[in-house]
């Protein structure tokens, strides 16, 4: 048996216990409460999920398993799924034996190519990554074994399979849309006794002399890899996963919704903004002409990408991360020089608009530049990373809402007209 699957069998029974007892004893106690405002405002702050992967304080930002994010800096993706998924690092020998299970699954089933090639030309890298998940549900073991009569207990040793499938593939898919996407030639087989984030550098072709680029995504892919389970894809992954549809169907509908300009899409209109400043300026910006910039799209009713949060209240720990890389390893490029400089300027201009509850960076604001520096250069494709790391925290929230047994997701929607009969009764 894996060692990560080892662990999970290990730790699983406590927790059921955990929380069988928990509901036990407190099961009718209130933990909170719901206002009209927060139920026509996209019910933030509401309390009603449960996530035991991270959690995000609005004044400290990205905590796994009680882990501050910055403490993580260092850490391989895959070591940071072995934690999100079981609560602890992995030792060397996990970590080598969670390596050697993905190694064994990295080839992606030719079929998925056909498909990604009958796609229009022009089809966002995007819908071809989720495509490409949705097709491969053909080798859902969670189905399989469902239909086969799975009993509960197990159903998250089934959700575990597909994960590491899906895991293992996904770097290997993301890179295919690239070379697909931007004519880059033919696809790069992954190789073997390289780490998750390096074969994925290797799949994509760009020229990494140094390994700088590998570094990065060593970071971007730890990063970006879970926050909590309320944001649009986690929490879209965990509905759909409550129906007991596969992490296939599940994973790609959350990544659907990492599509989104609000959310993940944030990254490639965050660096599209920092270009067009640079275009418009002929170069870095000054601090005064970055002021006037900003004022002019917040006037024309636009936001600026990379700035505000829907929890958080601080500048983000994970954009933190990404400028202190771009001051070692990408100083005095210009788009990167700019980021820097926009940080210094924007969040005083959104202080002053009373409605932003955040006038702080998000971990957007800055990985684009970094991206680019090393010849990432098509930011339609930068979602694309983002949702590569973000499986990994989405597929470890379904593996435990399985191992825990929770049921299909279905809170009570009301109408405007029941809202007002409750305000005015009160
Ligand atoms: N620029 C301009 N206006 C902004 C803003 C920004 N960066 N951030 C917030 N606002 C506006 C909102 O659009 C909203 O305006 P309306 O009331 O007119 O609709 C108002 O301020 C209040 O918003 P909020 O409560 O501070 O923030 P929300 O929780 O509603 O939204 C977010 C959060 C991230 C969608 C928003 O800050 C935003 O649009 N930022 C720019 C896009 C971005 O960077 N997204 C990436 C987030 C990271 C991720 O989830 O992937």
């Amino acid at each position: 048996m894996a060692l990560l699957k080892e662990k999970l069998a290990q730790v699983i029974p406590a927790w059921r216990e955990e929380v069988k007892n928990l509901v036990k004893e407190h099961g009718s106690k209130v933990i909170s409460e719901v206002t009209v405002e927060q139920l026509y405002g996209g019910q933030r702050g509401v309390k009603c999920l449960v996530c035991d992967t991270s959690e995000v304080p609005p004044d400290k930002g990205l905590i796994i398993r009680e882990k501050p994010i910055a403490e993580l800096r260092d850490r391989l993706p895959e070591e940071i799924f072995y934690l999100l998924c079981t609560g602890e690092l992995p030792d060397a020998a996990a970590l080598k034996d969670l390596q050697a299970e993905l190694e064994a699954r990295m080839e992606v089933p030719s079929y998925v190519w056909d498909v990604l090639r009958a796609m229009p030309k022009d089809s966002h890298p995007m819908a071809m990554l989720n495509t490409a998940i949705l097709v491969m549900e053909r080798e859902s073991i969670f189905r399989k074994k469902y239909n086969e009569g799975m009993k509960k207990e197990v159903f998250w040793e089934a959700m575990l399979e597909d994960a590491l499938n899906l895991i293992a593939r996904i770097t290997n898919v993301a890179a295919g849309v690239y070379r697909m996407r931007y004519n880059k030639g033919d696809l790069i087989p992954p190789k073997k006794g390289v780490d998750w984030a390096a074969n994925y550098v290797h799949m994509l072709g760009l020229p990494d002399p140094n390994g700088d680029f590998t570094k990065l995504m060593r970071l971007y892919l730890t990063l970006h890899s879970d926050h909590e389970s309320g944001n649009v894809s986690a929490a879209t992954t965990a509905t759909v996963s409550s129906a007991l549809s596969d992490l296939y169907y599940a994973v790609s509908a959350g990544l659907n919704g990492l599509a989104g300009p609000l959310h993940g899409l944030a990254n490639q209109e965050c660096l599209a903004w920092i270009l067009d400043t640079i275009k418009k300026f002929n170069g870095v910006p000054t601090h005064e002409q970055l002021k006037n910039y900003a004022w002019e799209t917040l006037n024309a009713g636009r936001v600026i990408p990379g700035y505000g949060h829907a929890v958080l209240r601080i500048t983000d720990p994970r954009f933190d991360a990404f400028l202190d890389f771009g001051k070692k390893y990408c100083a005095g490029d210009p788009v990167f020089e700019t980021v820097a400089r926009v940080f210094e300027v924007v969040p005083d201009v959104l202080k002053q608009v009373q409605k932003i509850k955040d006038p702080w960076p998000n971990v957007d604001a800055g990985s684009g530049a970094l991206l680019y520096h090393f010849g990432m250069t098509e930011f339609e494709y930068y979602t694309v990373l983002f949702s590569v790391s973000r499986t990994l925290g989405v597929s470890a929230q379904a593996i435990i809402a399985r191992a825990m047994g929770y049921p299909i997701v279905r809170p009570k929607s009301v109408t405007t007209k029941w809202v007002k009969s409750q305000v005015t009764a009160k």
